[in-house]
């Protein structure tokens, strides 16, 4: 592919700097925003993530902040998970949904206080939803995107070095839990979450300025740990079963599709947009699941488009996330696939740019 021409609508982050001094060799667009996707290479970046400890520039999880005394009633309105019994400094996986039950987005929320929230958004504008419902509701609340841009540290090390920087009480976070720990003498929320099974942290930073020196400080206090600068990762997260939304899901799925029915409570969630129509799908259940699908033979390749399931004749799914496993020795990818084939270890095959290949379906993830 072709070289991306910056401009102004393609938003750099406060940690730019520090990724374009270690070497980023790709991005991707993400919210409007660059995000890296490889730096060494992405079985190197793999290797070091499941070793060491990686500082990510992930400020393409924007904000949307909810501010004000109908903050919660809003929040419960995006989303069929139940948040009445969510106290504050908890961060809960939230799917969003339409009208229809389709899937807006799969934010990670925050609670801050009772009338303020974060949803750390994935790759879709959520934010003029909300505003239209805030808006069309005539909601006593403030709808905007703020000046807070996330930084992972992942890895195994992460304890050590986030230590060193925030001081040994950020070990005692729980997981999916935060609190607020200074750095330059500003309060900063750090949670421990991430989009990798490695385990690690999130720093949400507040004020772009201090963007660079944060990305400094870490990277100077984990020199003896082999820090180096990171992104998602596109094998561990496939075999981790991490869903990326717009890849393996879009607007045209439920959170039930999406195996995300566990963070639904559709009955209690009272105020939900699309609580009527996923109570009428959730009777029937869904016909179609993501499912792990192992597909045999060498490394297949990007999976930029999706690759059809096939069973003989009959199409059965789809896989929308493919690579190349260094650590199972095989080739992981995330798929949906109908109830007919969806059983564990299910023989199917699916449709790659380079030919038919054999595969194999699979209730769980790899890790
Ligand atoms: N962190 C933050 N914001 C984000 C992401 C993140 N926004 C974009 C994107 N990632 C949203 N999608 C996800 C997907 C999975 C998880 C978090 C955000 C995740 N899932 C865990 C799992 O499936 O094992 C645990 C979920 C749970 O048990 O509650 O972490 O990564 N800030």
């Amino acid at each position: 592919m072709a070289l991306i021409s910056p401009s102004r609508r393609l938003r750099r982050t406060p940690f730019s700097e520090g990724v374009e001094a270690a070497g980023v060799k790709a991005y991707t667009v993400y919210n409007r925003m660059l995000l890296p996707t490889v730096f060494r290479s992405v079985e190197e970046d793999y290797r070091h993530l499941k070793e060491a400890v990686q500082v990510w520039d992930v400020a393409v999880e924007r904000q949307v902040e909810l501010r004000g005394p109908d903050a919660a009633r809003l929040m419960q309105m995006l989303t069929p998970r139940d948040l009445r019994r969510m106290l504050p400094g908890r961060c809960f996986y939230v799917p969003i949904v339409d009208e229809t039950g389709g899937m807006l987005n799969d934010p990670v929320a925050l609670k801050l206080a009772e009338d303020r929230w974060w949803i750390s958004i994935a790759d879709s504008d959520l934010l003029y939803w909300v505003k239209g419902i805030a808006n069309g509701y005539r909601l006593d609340v403030l709808v905007d995107e703020p000046d807070v841009s996330p930084l992972a540290v992942q890895g195994p090390k992460a304890d050590a070095l986030m230590a060193r920087v925030f001081g040994d009480a950020v070990c005692d976070i729980r997981f999916f839990r935060f609190g607020w720990f200074e750095f330059q003498g500003r309060p900063l929320v750090v949670a421990r979450s991430g989009y990798s099974k490695q385990g690690g942290f999130e720093i949400y930073v507040e004020g772009s300025d201090i963007g660079m020196p944060l990305w400094h400080a870490l990277m100077e206090a984990g020199r003896d740990l082999d820090v180096y600068a990171g992104c998602p990762n596109g094998i561990e997260r496939v075999e981790g079963g991490l869903l990326s939304y717009g890849n393996d899901m879009t607007d045209d799925n439920t959170p039930h599709e999406c195996g995300l029915g566990r963070f639904c409570d559709t009955q209690a969630a009272i105020g939900c947009m699309g609580r009527d129509a996923l109570l009428r799908v959730a009777k029937e259940g869904p016909i179609q699941q993501v499912r792990a699908i192992e597909i045999a033979g060498d490394k297949v390749p990007v999976c930029d488009r999706v690759w059809p399931v096939m069973a003989g004749e009959k199409r059965v799914g789809q896989v929308t996330s493919a690579a190349w496993s260094p650590d199972f020795r095989t080739n992981v990818s995330i798929g949906m696939v109908r109830m007919t084939h969806w059983d564990d270890r299910t023989a199917v095959q699916v449709a790659t740019p380079d030919g038919l290949r054999d595969a194999v379906v699979y209730e769980n993830f790899w890790t």
